[in-house]
């Protein structure tokens, strides 16, 4: 794994194991345009270390959106030759978004988010592909866990 790759996601972890964290997160980047379907943001699964999950709005694994949006999360032939899942292994409680496949598969998944808080997303066939998607609350915060 390079040294990119390794920092973000030591990154991503250090997110999922952080009790208590609340992200001020940069509101710049809920300023995204929705896709005409209405998604208010696309991932992408890649091939690219580092970026395995490649959000449009941010180029990054980690996308910010509003309570009630929606992500499409895409498997597709323009970034990735191999099949995934789109798995949540964190989500804030309270929330009922499920996302899980028993199989890899290619196509396109989507969620909407109600619940303000971080979410964590891994490909359970490629462990080390992660994602967050950051709902924000009316505070314009999105906290890990509560409590
Ligand atoms: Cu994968």
């Amino acid at each position: 794994m390079s040294s990119t790759a390794s920092k973000a996601l030591a990154g991503l972890l250090s997110i999922s194991i952080s009790c208590a964290v609340t992200f001020a997160l940069p509101r710049l980047v809920t300023t995204a345009v929705m896709s005409p379907d209405g998604a208010a943001d696309v991932m992408h699964l890649t091939d690219e270390p580092g970026n395995w999950f490649a959000s449009e709005a941010t180029g990054t694994p980690v996308t910010v959106i509003e309570a009630g949006e929606r992500v499409d999360f895409k498997i597709g032939n323009c970034c990735t030759n191999t099949r995934h899942t789109v798995t949540f292994i964190m989500q804030p409680e309270g929330s009922s978004v499920d996302l899980d496949q028993d199989k890899s598969q290619m196509g396109t998944l989507s969620a909407t988010f109600e619940v303000p808080g971080v979410y964590l997303i891994v490909c359970k066939i490629h462990p080390y592909m992660t994602a967050v998607v950051a709902v924000l609350d009316e505070g314009g915060l999105a906290r890990a866990l509560d409590g």
